[in-house]
This record gives C-alpha cells, structure tokens and sequence, in this order.
C-alpha cells in the first residue's frame, strides 16, 4: 500500500512526542502531560499503525508488547566483558579499597561517584546507530543469553536514542529490576492465579527477563538503571564516569537519580550512611553501594584483578537473608477473620534485626514449598517489611518433620472456617463473636487513622477483652478509671490519661467514624468519599447498593460490603451505643452544585471507552455533577455506550433513554 506522506509524517511526530513523554516520565521522573493524554497520543499511533500496518517500525513505541515465543535463548558473546564487582562488608574494607587505590594514583583524595547497587540482573544493550539491536544477559561475564525480545518489553528501556550526538554503536550496561510495588503486585497475581509467589525481586526480576514467551515479560513492571559503558564505536564520551552517565541519561537512558559525586572516602562512607537510611523510602531494592574512581584515567592506571575492577567496589548492606529453623506455624485471625498462618523461627537475625515470626500468606504457599515443621528455612526481609519463608533447604530437612494442615475451625472462638469462592482465603465464620475479630476490630477503631485514642494501644485492646471488659467499640466509653487502674502494668495517671483520651475521640469527622467501624475495603478514601457523598450517618445507614455505586471509587463488591454491614442487628446496636455514649461530628454542608452541567442526572457507563479509562470518566461525570451507577433504570438520564456495550445500551434504546457514544462523551467533558 503506499502510504501518504502527511500520514508517514503524522506517524512520525506521534512516536517524537510518544518517546518525549516516556523520558520525561522514565527518566527524569517529571512527566509533562497528564497519563490520559500519553495514553490519547499512544492510542492514535496504534491506530495509524493498524491502518497502515507497512508504517510499523521496529523501534516503535507501540512495538513493546512483547513477540512469538522462542525455543531457547542464543548466547551472545560479549565484546567487553562485563566485569564483576569486589565486595566490602564493613568500614575497614572500604578503608583498605581506598589505602590501595591513593597509593597507586599516589593521591589523597581521589573523586568518586557513589551509587545505589541495584539488586537486580545485570543486563548490556547494543544500540546501532541509536537503535536497539541486542540486549544480553551477563552472564559469565564473557557469554551471556541473547534477551532482546524481552528487554524490548521494558518501557523505561529506549528503543531509540534520544538525540543525535550519540556513537555509531554504543553498548550500555545496566541494572534490570523490579521496583518494590511492582513486586508486591506481581506476587499478589501469582498467588491469586494459584501460581508460585517469588521470593524476593531480584529472582522474581531473574524470572521475568527468563521468560521465553516476552508477552508474559511485558505483564512484568520491569525498569533498568544504566551504570557504564562496554562496547563503542564512531563516537567519544566525555571524561568521567558521572558525565558519562549524565550523557547517558541526556540519550534518553535512565540512570539511578541518587548517584552523587564525592571527593574521598570518607564522603564515601558518608552516602553509604545517607543511603541506609533512605533505603525503605525507594521505590527499588538495592544491597548496598557502588564506590568508583570517577576519572578513566585513574581507572586505566588502577587496572583490574581477576575480571573485577581495582577502581571500583560494592560497599554491600548487611544480608537480607538467614537460614533457621521452622518450630512451628500458628495461625492467627485478623479483623475480617482471614486466617493467615504465621511461622515461628528459631530467633535469626536478618539484616541487622532478630525475627521470630514470618508470614506464609496461606496453604497453598506452605504446600507449594512443600514446608514442615522441623525444616530448615530461609527467611527473607527487605528493608522494614515483614520477613517471610522464602523456601525450604531440602538438603537439611531432619528425619520427624511434621506437615501442616489449615484448621476447619478457628483456633480462638471454634467457629466454623469459610472458604471465600476464587480465593484462597480461609476466613473465621464467627464475626464479633471472636474474640480475635472482637480485638483486631477495636485496635482498628482506636488507631490513629481512625478514633486516634491515644494511650489505647494494642497489648492494652488485648488485655481489656480478655478480661471480659470490653465486647465492642462502644464498651470503650463505659469504662471506669478504677477498672482501667486494675489491670496490670496500668497505674491511676495512665488510666486516667486514657479516660482523658476516650472522651476527647468522641468529638470526630464522619469520615473517621466510618473508617473506625472497620467496614470492608473501605479504607480512609472511601470513607471520605461516602460521608461527601450522603453527609450522614443515616442517609448511609438507609442507602442501597445501586445508589452506593453512584459514589465515586465504590464498586458492586464494596456496597454490598457497605450494605451488609449496616444490615446486622448488632452493628446497628454497636453504632446506637456509640451515639448515645456522645459520639459526635461537624454537619456536612451541601456543596453548591446547581451550576454544574449535569447536577442530579443519573448517568450509566457502559461497553469500553478508548479514549480514558472508566474510573476517570466516572470521576470527570461526577466532577460535572453527575451521578454515576452502575445499571439501567427509568431513573436513568444518560447512558454512555463505549465500544462493544451490550445489554446496558439495548435496555435504554427500549427505555428511550438518551444515549452518547464516546465521542459525545469527550464534547460533553469539554463543556
Ligand atoms: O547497581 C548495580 N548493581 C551495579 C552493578 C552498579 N551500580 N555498578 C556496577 N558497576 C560495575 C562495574 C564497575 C564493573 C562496571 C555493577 C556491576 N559492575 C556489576 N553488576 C553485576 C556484576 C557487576
């Protein structure tokens, strides 16, 4: 087909403005446009390109979603090798690096570039005239695999270079990761898809880039951060590791933002200090820091030994793993009655910090590490999560290891366990009747997010139920200074502070109020949203499941959570208790809402939109005063049919409903 010019260069300044917007958003982490108009910019050069399929270039950007799945990787010979990293696990390591690197340069105070030491894959790229050509694995450091097809899937990763002043061919060599959240989510899937959870983000990276189907790489939220240069040609870089890696990232490379410049090694240890402190807050793993004698001069005097740089070391975190021993697995009710299975450890310390107890999320998890009491285990703990068994040893499991078995009943009321349908979720059938779910449910209405009643911490929760004091939240406010005084480790002063305490919660927000009571999912947000929405306890109490969806970020399965809630008998009570006790809060004023477009219409979305996601048009509808629901009725003022509506659309056709298609949507948001 010949393609008109004025389309080839539309197509053209599309993927300009696309790869903009990705480095702006990768690389210097500073977006420029909102998502939606990224995602409109996106949309349009996929539909170009399926219109005129010969206009698919390879290094677009829509060409990430990954290609047929191959048989086995190639090797790839590297050119360079791809050296490894000498370790220093102490202060004195790094003292003795840095007495040898002086004496050599016969200097005092050599510069250095510090950096993060990802924990992740170490990965070469190969641009050919800007354009990606090959990414490899390490390695041995001289032969690594051939991973081209997955690293095309990695959106920070540039298919082409920015610019125009880049070498001729240019290899760069990175970290490939997963950044923390990426992680979490990504675990999350697999044990919901009845599938092995990853131990930690570095196999769970390794895993990803070892996928020979890339369209399973490409569901991974990978990132890479770019630390050197092996291979070049036709061109020349400019002197010094840290200008180096700032052209790097003026090519549209992503470098790790925390990466400074020192001069001498005390200001090394200093960022390995700065670091450990900030480590929790990143959003990626790393082990420790990566020290590097910034000149390439110096770097060529200092030479290497043994495939390791002499001008460069890991300063390397305490370790994140420990083995120990698995005494036993109890099980433990939280508020919603989910039983979670908790490991008893042989006391190990990992990472700097003594664990006792570690998750193990559910049965499917022990079964699938085929875990017993009595084995030998490896514990995991990143930075201030919680440590969890990331396998067994095999190899050293003793000879009267013991399986394990989730109970039928609950092991704190002896109600029957529930199976949730689609989960692997056990769940306690006993409510408040539980004494676990009695105090999980009040720790939750007195923490600080929600009643915030200070003093009234969790052994204190623990204590007053178990000592038939306190049933429920509302018992809270009927307690008496001498009662409180009696209980052990309480003296008057504090159990008159927490009287103090109790009293001033009573003056709160309904937003807190409702967050307190611990409905399910409803969280801080949606409990905001509902008390904006109806701005009383009453009109949410009277309210049904289809006006709840008319708030925004409540979904079917959150009203019914809602509506059930306030549908038992002795959550009704609880509440009428709490009232009666004083508990109080501003009236909610009405928002002046007559001047907006659609105040008091009840709108439908229905079928799929390309333009904007659901939740985003919902929320602009709402912005405009609209109320949004979930079906069809004769209350219905407007239904919105997107691509492919079904049922929704052919019940307000017979309704006589008015109805807009996508593009009547955008015109009426423009309003
Ligand atoms: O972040 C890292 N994991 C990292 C690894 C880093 N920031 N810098 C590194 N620098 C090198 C040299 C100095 C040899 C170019 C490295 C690695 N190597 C490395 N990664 C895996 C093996 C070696």
């Amino acid at each position: 087909m010949n393609i008109p010019t004025e389309i080839r260069v539309q197509a053209e300044t599309l993927r300009e403005q696309i790869n903009h917007h990705n480095y702006r958003y990768y690389v210097l982490d500073d977006p420029e446009v909102p998502d939606a108009e990224y995602d409109r910019l996106f949309r349009e050069l996929q539909n170009l390109e399926e219109k005129y399929p010969a206009l698919v270039s390879h290094d677009s950007p829509t060409q990430r979603v990954g290609a047929q799945p191959l048989a086995a990787f190639d090797e790839v010979q590297h050119v360079v090798p791809m050296l490894s990293l000498g370790n220093a696990f102490n202060d004195e390591d790094v003292l003795a690096f840095a007495r040898r690197v002086n004496e050599k340069l016969d200097s005092e105070d050599t510069v250095f570039t510090a950096e993060p030491k990802l924990d992740g894959l170490a990965i070469s790229l190969l641009y050919d005239n800007g354009v990606l050509v090959r990414a490899a694995t390490r390695g041995d450091g001289m032969t690594g695999e051939n991973v081209t097809q997955n690293i095309r899937t990695i959106k920070s990763i540039p298919l082409h270079m920015l610019g125009n002043d880049y070498p001729r061919l240019l290899e760069v060599r990175g970290e490939v990761y997963l950044p923390k959240a990426g992680f979490e989510a990504l675990n999350k899937r697999q044990r919901a898809a009845g599938e092995k959870a990853f131990a930690n983000p570095r196999n769970a990276a390794a895993g990803s880039l070892r996928q020979l189907d890339s369209r399973i790489t490409a569901t991974r939220p990978l990132a890479m951060f770019c630390y050197g240069v092996g291979q070049m040609e036709g061109g020349t870089l400019p002197k010094g590791h840290a200008a180096i890696l700032q052209r790097l990232k003026d090519w549209g490379l992503r470098v790790c933002p925390e990466t400074q410049t020192v001069q001498g090694i005390n200001a090394c240890l200093e960022f390995y200090r700065h670091i450990a402190v900030q480590r929790d807050q990143l959003s990626y793993d790393i082990d420790g820091v990566v020290y590097k004698v910034d000149d390439p001069a110096q770097q060529q005097i200092l030479g290497f030994v043994s495939r390791a740089p002499r001008w460069a070391i890991a300063h390397k975190f305490p370790a994140e793993e420990a083995i120990t021993r698995l005494l036993a697995i109890d099980v433990q009710v939280g508020r919603t009655g989910a039983l979670t299975p908790v490991a008893r450890l042989k006391p190990v310390e990992v990472g700097g910090v003594t664990v006792t107890n570690a998750t193990l999320h559910n049965q499917d998890e022990i079964d699938r590490m085929d875990l017993r009491i009595g084995d030998t285990v490896v514990i995991y703990r990143a930075g201030d999560v919680i440590p969890k068994v990331a396998s067994v040893v095999l190899s050293r499991r003793p000879q009267n290891t013991q399986s394990f078995r989730m109970p039928d009943q609950c092991p704190e009321c002896g109600s029957d366990v529930e199976c949730e349908d689609g989960e692997a979720i056990l769940r306690c059938s006993g409510g408040l009747f539980c004494p676990a779910q009695r105090k999980e449910a009040i720790k939750h209405f007195a923490s600080r997010r929600a009643m915030d009643i200070e003093g009234l911490g969790d052994k204190l929760v623990e204590q007053l139920v178990d000592a038939g004091l306190v049933q429920t939240p509302a018992d809270l406010f009927q307690l008496k200074p001498e009662t409180v005084a009696g209980l052990e480790r309480m003296a008057e002063k504090s159990a008159a502070n927490l009287l103090t305490a109790l009293e001033k919660s009573k003056s709160t927000t309904l937003a807190r109020f409702l967050f307190a009571l611990g409905i399910r999912e409803v969280g801080e947000t949606t409990a905001q949203n509902l008390a904006n929405h109806y701005r009383t306890l009453d009109a949410i109490m009277q309210t049904d499941e289809e006006d709840l969806q008319t708030v925004s970020d409540v979904g079917p399965i959150v009203a019914v959570y809602v509506v059930t809630f306030f549908k038992q008998a002795h959550n009704r009570e609880v509440i009428e208790q709490l009232l009666v006790q004083g508990m109080h809060w501003p009236i909610i004023e009405a928002v002046e809402t007559e001047s907006l477009p659609l105040t008091g219409k009840i709108v439908v979305l229905t079928g799929t939109l390309n333009s904007l996601g659901r939740s985003e048009a919902k929320e602009k509808l709402q912005a405009l005063g609209a109320k949004v629901a979930g079906s069809v009725s004769k209350k219905t003022d407007l239904v919105i049919a997107g691509e492919a509506a079904g049922s929704k659309r052919e019940k307000a056709e017979i309704l006589g409903i008015d109805i807009l298609d996508e593009a009547g949507l955008l015109e009426l948001l423009e309003k």
